[in-house]
């Protein structure tokens, strides 16, 4: 069977809200996608993964759907929408549309019709629960702050929300909601999308006995009774034969705190679940302890460990990966794992090389193609997500001083990656002619894709050069992973291999200049030695032996 298309693709993750503005209302818009879909072409991508643009409150920017069959107003229409997969397949490139099946908005038809009582037909779609001595049914905790359970007074009744308080979570033992979210699915599919991105989708399936954590197994805060769950791959394989199977659509599974088993269970093609799955312990080593809301420098040796583990291990198991180093939740790479002061280039190109050699499908979240970097906000009032709005309520009701969680944010806050994308270095970085919904980093008249395409040397062109990479060289989708160097203090080295060929990859991670030397155990064969990609000009081409500078990234193809 010939090889799955997706397997050499490149995904574009588009944050509407911050991506183009063509009304001026200061929001992004469908249109403005549109409008910028020959500089995606030109980048290469092949996918656009467009986050929610259905109609919701926006108390979680879409998350939080109210209508599955609506767009949100301030996006556009239905006919934008057919508009934009009118003009992506026209440019043969493809549209995955993200889902939020596991919560609704509380606004939504169900839950309104559901929280009127017991009785009411909808009552089921939700989890309710009595309370438990007085107290919440359990002490589970939202994943943003403080109870995940929320007191209804209609019926003295609680709902469960994992989320915000108006996302209630959906009940997915209920068969007659299992079947109006695969009717849902297939209305979309018809369209002609061409796949799904599946929110938090491996928390669908709750523990029925809804137990108390007792805290045994860190953070305790009921997630082992729901993270890939009792009946979560049951529901998969339905959710596949009853819409994936049906389109040939591709899926990416977004899975919050999963193990590599359930991972290659999600995706080894033989059990037909979803094509692929995003998983963040690599993005875990600035938690120290597994605290996010701290200021912490990055666990270097982890971070190797934990992406090379994926790496061999979906491989051995027959899962695919989906690579990324940024999305909508997580501050921009270029200021958290390279140097966004001094050495932006340098280093954006290095973190780029160093996801987009490995195996799997790689994801590149808008603004990172041109090197966007953390805003580094100053004050409260320029942050907008509810995440970090009940971060900043909840540490400042424990007595914690200002200035220490402004610190505490400008490092971890969601909305680090949500600033609106810089086009050029006119007002408002070209992004709306009014006034933007949050603040657009103070950098954008030297950082914008205008500048990018203007200089042969960009950040954009290192990025189109990688996506070309994957296209030419099966290696980079099929050659087995090695990771070499293990306890190198600045290097991140690893090699593909397939047959006679290898690919060398070595990146300093670091601003010092190190040495590199390739292990004696190490055999390449091959004697036509060509460098891929590099991020400095006059690379050595003996491989064996490199002075590395500050950031330097080098791919050699031996074969
Ligand atoms: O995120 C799920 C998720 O678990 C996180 O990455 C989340 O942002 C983090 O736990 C907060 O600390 C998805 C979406 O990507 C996110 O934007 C939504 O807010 C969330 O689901 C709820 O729908």
């Amino acid at each position: 069977m010939s090889e799955p298309w997706w397997k050499k693709a490149v995904v574009y993750q588009i944050y509407p809200k911050s991506f183009h503005d063509t009304t001026g209302n200061g929001v992004g818009d469908i249109q403005g996608v549109i409008e910028k879909l020959d500089y995606l072409k030109k980048l290469g991508v092949d996918v656009i993964w467009l986050t929610p643009i259905y109609e919701s409150p926006q108390n979680d920017n879409g998350y939080d759907i109210s209508d599955y069959y609506a767009i949100f107003e301030e996006y556009g229409s239905m006919d934008d929408v057919d508009r934009l997969i009118t003009a992506l397949h026209k440019r043969n490139m493809k549209l995955m549309m993200d889902i939020v099946v596991n919560h609704t908005s509380t606004e939504h038809e169900w839950f309104q019709k559901a929280k009127q009582s017991k009785t009411n037909p909808y009552r089921d779609f939700y989890i309710w629960k009595d309370s438990q001595n007085g107290a919440e049914p359990t002490n589970w905790e939202s994943k943003f702050g403080g109870s995940a359970w929320e007191f209804d007074e209609i019926t003295d009744q609680y709902y469960l929300h994992l989320f915000d308080v108006t996302q209630a979570d959906l009940n997915w033992e209920n068969e007659a909601l299992r079947q109006k979210i695969y009717e849902m699915m297939r209305f979309w599919a018809k369209k002609g999308l061409d796949g799904f991105r599946l929110d938090v989708i491996n928390l669908i399936s709750k523990d029925q006995r809804f137990p108390d954590d007792d805290g045994s197994v860190p953070p305790g805060d009921g997630r082992k009774y729901y993270t890939d769950g009792p009946r979560v791959h049951e529901f998969m394989q339905e959710l596949n034969k009853e819409v994936f199977a049906k389109y040939d659509l591709v899926t990416v599974g977004e899975m919050s705190s999963t193990t590599i088993d359930h991972c290659i269970k999600y995706t080894n093609p033989d059990r037909k679940e979803l094509s692929m799955t995003f998983n963040f312990h690599h993005l875990k080593v600035d938690y120290p302890n597994g605290e996010k809301w701290t200021v912490a420098d990055f666990d270097f040796y982890k971070l190797k460990k934990i992406l090379s583990l994926w790496q061999t291990e979906m491989n051995r198991g027959g899962g695919w990966n989906a690579l990324f180093w940024c999305n909508h939740d997580q501050p921009r790479v270029l200021s958290r794992f390279g140097d966004d002061e001094h050495y932006p280039k340098e280093s954006a190109k290095m973190l780029a090389t160093t996801i987009h050699m490995m195996q799997g499908t790689p994801y590149i979240y808008q603004g990172e193609e041109i090197g966007m970097t953390n805003p580094k906000f100053a004050s409260i009032e320029q942050y907008r997500d509810v995440e970090s709005l009940n971060v900043y309520n909840m540490m400042k009701q424990d007595g914690i001083d200002e200035a220490s969680i402004l610190a505490i944010l400008k490092q971890k806050s969601r909305d680090n990656a949500r600033t609106p994308v810089q086009w050029n270095a006119a007002q408002n970085a070209g992004f709306t002619s009014g006034t933007p919904w949050i603040p657009i980093a103070e950098n954008y008249k030297s950082v914008n894709a205008e500048a990018a395409l203007d200089d042969p040397d960009s950040i954009f062109y290192h990025y189109q050069k990688l996506i070309q990479l994957r296209k030419e060289y099966g290696i980079i989708t099929d050659g087995n992973y090695q990771l070499i160097l293990e306890d190198h203090d600045q290097i991140f080295a690893y090699i593909r291999q397939q047959g006679k060929e290898t690919v060398l990859v070595v990146n300093n991670f670091y601003g010092e200049e190190t040495n590199f030397a390739l292990p004696q155990n190490i055999s390449i064969e091959g004697d036509k030695v060509d460098v891929l990609i590099s991020n400095y000009k006059d690379t050595p081409t003996d491989y064996r032996k490199l002075k590395l500078r500050p950031y330097e990234s080098v791919v050699y193809y031996i074969g």
